[in-house]
């Protein structure tokens, strides 16, 4: 099954619109210097208002399955309480359509948009904001739940904890050092409350989690205890946890929070063990542990995201995208066969993966060539399929992105669509990447 993919706040604009409550993305990208272009998500692709556009596009692209994600703030705008039915109009009209054309409704509950009033209780530190995610999940589910099967709680948790709470280059930019640890966990914990409530509901319910999890490499003498740390904390944090109802033996050891029974209380990380029933991977690039500041750090890529690691920082070897980060469809390969090893009865599904490039001249008769995005997707393409041909149980594979959109703190200067957005216009112009993808994803579907 092929799909593609958005977020909310990176597509849809219109952050004002119907009752919506503001973000941690509308927060921190006012402060200055937060987001490159000094850019924000208040028009972005202007998804909210262009449904009908979206819907079509997506019939076009020829895929079986299209996720995309639900705004906290539009449904609770106050991250509690009463239920803002306005703001859950706009995602049934999109499933309702999503049904009609024959395209899997693949929600994702929590992309990154929590409402500011939950931050400013204390955001992902704050335990009751993992009580709070079952509300607001239900309050979804009780929406959509006759029309959806597949679910996701959360995206990227990894990004919310450690890009939100100690490196700080992400919403709401605090820099809490090991504190961070208590946010992924209350991530963990929130996914495994919401994802039982949600099949108590409702036992057909497919509920999964989506991590960006990668292979990660020692490069060079001395990184290996390096490497194996961002290994922890990147990968095992989470699916240990997920799997087994533990977390990593010599990550404990730093990350006093996860030790603290004033945070991970009793009976937290049996609730966590098996609360997926699917796993999500976002997989874009390897990781590669050289000793600190043999270069500058990539995107995402910062020593800072990493807290309590010993000195380390990354080496990305070429080709790289425009992220600066490597292409290497093996580290895909290495990835899904590793945790399908790991955890053999758990399916997964490839939640994104995808490139930016520069845009390319558009040709005389308004095409838009991306011959560096086809060749990217295609080769990620084939691992999975090697992969799957190899026994793993990979049950999708979902191009990021449909649109070019708000690439968070790099706002509109990383392009990852299939589908140019004029800028001002907003009028959406496929890519070659677009037609390419939309010709694979109707042979899949034959076969
Ligand atoms: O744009 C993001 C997406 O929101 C989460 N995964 C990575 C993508 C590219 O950075």
């Amino acid at each position: 099954m092929l799909g593609t993919a958005t977020a909310s706040y990176q597509v849809e604009g219109s952050t004002d619109a119907d009752g919506r409550g503001p973000s941690i993305w509308d927060t921190f990208a006012a402060r200055p210097g937060a987001i490159a272009d000094g850019s924000d998500g208040s028009v972005a692709c202007g998804s909210y208002l262009h449904l009908d556009q979206d819907l079509a596009l997506l019939e076009q692209s020829g895929v079986g399955l299209y996720r995309f994600s639900i705004a906290w703030p539009r449904v609770m705008p106050d991250g509690h309480g009463p239920v803002n039915s306005a703001g859950l109009d706009y995602y049934e009209r999109l499933v309702d359509g999503l049904v009609q054309r024959g395209i899997t409704p693949a929600p994702t509950l929590y992309h990154w948009d929590l409402p500011q009033p939950l931050e400013d209780a204390g955001g992902w530190l704050n335990r009751e904001t993992a009580l709070r995610l079952t509300d607001y999940a239900l309050a979804v589910h009780d929406r959509l739940g006759d029309r959806v099967r597949l679910w996701a709680t959360l995206n990227e948790p990894w990004c919310s904890a450690f890009l939100g709470y100690a490196a700080g280059v992400h919403a709401p930019g605090r820099r809490e050092g090991l504190g961070a640890y208590a946010a992924a966990h209350h991530l963990l914990l929130g996914h495994a409350l919401a994802a039982a409530a949600i099949r108590e509901h409702d036992a057909e319910a497919d509920v999964g989690i989506v991590l960006n999890l990668t292979v990660v490499h020692p490069d060079g003498p001395g990184t290996q205890g390096p490497a194996a740390f961002v290994d922890a904390v990147q990968n095992r944090l989470w699916v240990d946890a997920l799997v087994d109802g533990t977390y990593p033996a010599d990550l404990l050891e730093v990350a006093a929070p996860l030790r603290d029974p004033g945070v991970v209380h009793p009976g937290d990380l049996e609730a966590i063990r098996g609360s997926a029933c699917w796993l999500g991977v976002n997989y874009y690039t390897p990781m590669r542990v050289a000793a600190p500041t043999q270069t500058g750090p990539a995107v995402g890529q910062d020593a800072a995201a990493f807290p309590g690691a010993p000195a380390l920082s990354f080496r990305p070897r070429k080709p790289r995208t425009e992220m600066g980060w490597e292409v290497d469809p093996s580290g895909l390969e290495d990835l899904l066969a590793g945790l399908s090893r790991r955890a053999p009865s758990l399916p997964l599904r490839v939640t994104e993966n995808g490139a930016a490039y520069a845009d390319q001249a558009r040709a005389a008769d308004g095409s838009v060539d991306d011959p560096d995005r086809v060749a990217y997707l295609k080769a990620h393409l084939a691992a999975v399929q090697r992969v799957r041909a190899a026994g793993a149980d990979v049950r999708a594979y979902i191009a990021w992105t449909l649109l070019d959109n708000f690439e968070w703190a790099e706002g509109y200067t990383k392009k990852f669509g299939l589908v140019e957005v004029e800028p001002g216009t907003l009028r959406r112009i496929p890519k070659r990447s677009f037609h390419w993808y939309a010709e694979t994803a109707r042979a899949a579907a034959r076969q």
